[in-house]
């Protein structure tokens, strides 16, 4: 079975991909130290620290910090956390790891005492501040290798000196401990009377590690494994920028109310008052909210999962490294074993070089020979980290051709290094993968199957019933379901809310002048209401409206306005079938024949729709485009697109029209809308938004006005066509990213991965795959169900209730009855739609759909029909409830 991500993606962040040029320029700017690169200049940033994804409760919670000085409620929020989570009665808050070691060694260690522990990394600063900090580290474990050597601790604490014994769960990265050697080790400490202290940032990894290699721990749950490993220390600390995810924050906790009251006595000289210690209030906040998800055992088995994969794929591949809880620790030695001096630093570069990498070691210069290749917590997908793995691989392959660096400054530590380097001459490695990484998450519905059958009964087998907190991965809709990005985040948070002309408007349309060429761009609050415009203002009652394939809204707005829909689209769109490049072409002969048949003045407009939603998503080929556009420009018949979805349409003529293959995205977009007159779009799907549409004109500014005068009466200002000023802003950026020719692409391409999967075992859908969603053919799926049994309906549910996946019904429910015979329409399509969202799965979420559809065709001949037991009048799929046969 395959492995997703217990969660979906809530909002992401742009990646940058600099050019081998750009590359060597950022390293030679940063004195060839990859501390100094910025990370609009890295493409994947490998550290662990604070740069991972958080929930959206999470980012919630950075919301409303309660920035008092004193007492404030998020210093509560934590306290209750600590309480919960660590079972620690008192907590002293710090800045981070460093706040928190500073205090408990001006507290708890006097000068020029010893502190034995399992770590390295705390050298970096232990020492200058004049702790002695003696290895007791068991060097001869082989699983538990972070357990301490108890008798070595034992003469250290014998020869006196020792002020507190120091244990870091996952030392230095790469050494768990065991519950066994822990109790061991607090033995020990009591018998001298030492107090024994955690560092506990990486404790999840460390309880995980427990879980898996530890006799009898393994039913036990993570969060009851870190409970007892925080019970067994007296004190215990964590970063808040490690398990945690939050962006800073430490804390120090404790049961002993003396040790609490010497560490607040002292927090105020270094840190801050003690119920802030040196957080912002809402950094208490995130941190209090980032340690009661910690625990959660799917998402620590996700996160270990993604370790243990790319750790996995560099060792099959040779490349020296040791095992990390976060990530590979690569051995600079051995994977430059020609270069003798700052291999560390030349690998960092050299990876840097070829691929817009960073991996980089922090701390003293000369302390270990490692360089940690660290995965930002639940922040990147599994094929990310394959290219990842890629990469490295690729420079260890040439890695006789590197050169290694000279230090032109030195220091004592690594940000300080300074050198010059000639250019090697190597092969840079290419990403070719999603273009942003994972910025927060939201949990997704986890119910058994049992549950999922009552979930579905109680929704009368129909899957716009169901709740979304039901929902494991949700492919109902592409509409307003994609996840902004960071960026769009910032422009909605900037805006200052105007009820009148506002700067975001202006933006948008400027934006929009820019993408499509239209002069003439009128804001609307989403696709129907645009189309319910154009149609008011363009159709004069009793005229005809061709288009390729009706779409329900569209359709419906033509006919309120008193036009006739003509399906005029090439035959191949109800063949599902066929493997037509362009089913979503018009037919020219059937458009003439219409046209010779009642007159153009008989013609309100062409309705042009791209990546046709009905018929599969399926695309119009540049060629039809300009036909249509010809014959009818000729016989003044104006040709309006929906244009809902003209961005994936403008990467199919990429890939599928060889004269368009070297075309950028933006420019094929251009050429696309220069064969209308203008355009409606609903802007919830390839505008990367929630919320949003447009309606625009080319040139015509008389239709420009009219158009205008009903928003006014039905939407808003023409300055915002009833959007909220930051949703304006929203949109504006979304324009801008949905051209990216990578996005288009990684969106695409994701569709036809799912589409492939399902091929490849043999499931009947609709060909070729199109680009917003993969349609199966429930005729073919399910031979022995009679269409008024409405077998597209029932394998939807089914779908749902093997997998949590929820799809869309898209056959006889959806069509309707034939109001002059009363009987279902039984249309040629009788399909369950998976729509893809955008930038809100992954490809492994991918492989779970594919794996659970297949095991519903395994069982198809079990699968029963349904009966309506209510039955609206209207758009019934919405509503409609059945039972089972
Ligand atoms: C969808 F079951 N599509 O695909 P609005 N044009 C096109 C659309 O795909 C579209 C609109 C206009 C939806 C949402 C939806 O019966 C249904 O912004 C090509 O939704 O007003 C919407 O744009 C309308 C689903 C709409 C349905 C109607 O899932």
């Amino acid at each position: 079975m395959a492995i997703h991500e217990p969660h979906k993606i809530k909002t992401v962040r742009l990646l940058s991909f600099p050019s081998l040029e750009e590359r060597k320029n950022h390293l030679a700017r940063a004195r060839f130290n990859v501390f100094n690169l910025t990370p609009s200049q890295v493409t994947f940033d490998m550290c662990s620290l604070g740069t991972g994804a958080t929930t959206q409760e999470q980012l919630a919670g950075s919301l409303i910090g309660d920035e008092a000085y004193a007492g404030s409620r998020n210093f509560e929020a934590l306290q209750n956390a600590v309480q919960e989570v660590l079972g620690h009665s008192y907590v002293c808050p710090t800045h981070n790891n460093l706040g928190s070691v500073k205090l408990v060694v001006s507290t708890l260690v006097p000068p020029g005492s010893v502190l034995p522990s399992n770590a390295r990394t705390k050298l970096d600063v232990l020492n200058p501040m004049g702790v002695e900090y003696p290895d007791t580290r068991d060097h001869t474990e082989s699983v538990f290798t972070g357990n301490m050597d108890l008798e070595k601790l034992e003469a250290t604490l014998e020869a006196g000196g020792v002020a507190i014994v120091g244990l870091q769960a996952f030392a230095d990265g790469q050494h768990p401990f065991s519950l066994e050697n822990l109790r061991g080790v607090r033995a020990l400490a009591d018998k001298y009377g030492k107090r024994l202290i955690c560092d506990g940032s990486r404790v999840i990894e460390n309880a995980w590690y427990i879980q898996r290699h530890e006799s009898g721990q393994a039913d036990r749950s993570i969060a009851e494994i870190v409970k007892q490993i925080v019970k067994t220390c007296h004190i215990f600390q964590i970063d808040g920028a490690q398990d945690p995810k939050c962006n800073a924050g430490g804390i120090i906790t404790t049961d002993n109310p003396d040790d609490h009251e010497k560490l607040i006595n002292e927090v105020v000289v270094f840190e801050g008052l003690h119920t802030y210690g040196g957080m912002a209030g809402r950094t208490m906040e995130m941190l209090a909210r980032g340690l009661l998800e910690m625990c959660e055992e799917d998402e620590v088995h996700w996160v270990m999962h993604q370790t243990e994969r790319f750790t996995q794929r560099l060792r099959d591949s040779g490349v020296p490294l040791e095992r990390g809880c976060d990530g590979a620790y690569i051995k600079a030695d051995e994977f430059l074993p020609h270069i003798d001096k700052h291999a560390q630093d030349t690998l960092s570069a050299a990876l840097y070089l070829i691929s817009g990498v960073r991996a980089v070691a922090h701390g003293l210069v000369g302390r270990d020979r490692l360089v940690p290749v660290q995965i930002p917590r639940l922040g990147m997908m599994n094929e990310q980290l394959d290219q990842v793995a890629d990469a490295v691989v690729s420079l260890l392959e040439q890695r006789d051709e590197v050169t290694g660096l000279q230090a032109t400054a030195s220091g004592t530590w690594r940000d300080e290094m300074e050198y010059r380097w000639v250019y090697p001459d190597l092969e840079s490695y290419s990403f070719d993968t999603f273009p942003y990484e994972i910025h927060t998450i939201e949990k997704v519905g986890a119910l058994t199957r049992g549950q999922r059958e009552k979930a579905i009964r109680g929704a009368g087998y129909n899957t716009f019933l169901l709740r979304s907190a039901d929902v494991t991965i949700d492919l109902l809709t592409d509409s307003g379901t994609s996840a902004m990005s960071s960026d769009q985040w910032a422009a909605y948070q900037g805006v200052r809310a105007s009820a009148t002309a506002s700067d975001e408007y202006g933006r948008l349309v400027q934006a929009l002048q820019d993408v499509t060429g239209y002069q003439h761009i009128i804001p609307t609050h989403q696709g129907r209401a645009a189309e319910h415009i154009l149609s008011q203002i363009m159709i004069e009652p009793g005229q005809l409206v061709p288009g390729n394939m009706y779409f329900t809204t569209t359709k419906l707005h033509q006919e309120l306005a008193g036009g006739v829909f003509v399906d005029v689209i090439v035959d191949e769109a109800h063949d599902p079938e066929s493997d037509f490049p362009w089913k979503g072409n018009i037919d020219l002969d059937k458009l003439k024949a219409l046209v010779d048949e009642h007159g153009a003045e008989k013609i309100a407009y062409i309705s042009f729709e791209h990546s046709v939603n009905m018929a599969g998503g399926q695309p119009v080929s540049m060629d039809n485009m300009k036909e249509v556009y010809e014959y009818c420009s000729a016989l003044g018949i104006p040709v309006f697109f929906d244009a809902t979805r003209f961005v994936e349409n403008a990467y199919m003529i990429q890939t599928r029209d060889p004269r368009y293959s070297k075309v950028k995205i933006r420019d094929i977009v251009r050429e696309m809308m220069l064969y209308g007159d203008g355009c409606t779009v609903s802007g919830k799907k390839d505008f990367l938004i929630n919320i949003g549409g447009v309606l625009c004109f080319r040139e015509n500014a008389e239709w420009a006005r009219a158009a205008e005068e009903m928003l006014r009466v039905y939407e808003g200002n023409v300055t915002d066509g009833g959007l909220a000023t930051a949703d304006l802003a929203a949109i504006a950026r979304g324009v801008e990213e949905m051209v990216d020719d990578r996005y288009i692409k990684s969106r695409v391409e994701q569709t036809r991965f799912l589409g492939d999967l399902l091929l490849d075992a043999g499931i009947p859908i609709v060909t070729p795959p199109g680009s917003h969603a993969i349609f199966l053919d429930a005729r073919r799926f399910l031979p022995h169900i009679d269409q008024d049994e409405f077998p597209a309906q029932r394998l939807a549910a089914e779908i749902y209730v093997e997998t949590g996946v929820r799809a869309m019904e898209r056959g006889n429910v959806s069509k309707g009855r034939d109001p002059e015979t009363g009987e279902n329409y039984r249309p040629k399509l009788e399909l369950v739609r998976l729509t893809i969202p955008r930038r809100v799965y992954t490809n492994d979420h991918m492989r779970g759909v594919a794996d659970g559809i297949k095991r519903v065709y395994e069982r198809r001949d079990e699968i029963k029909g349904l009966r309506f037991v209510y039955e609206p009048a209207k758009l019934r799929f919405f509503q409609g409830r059945f039972e089972s046969l």
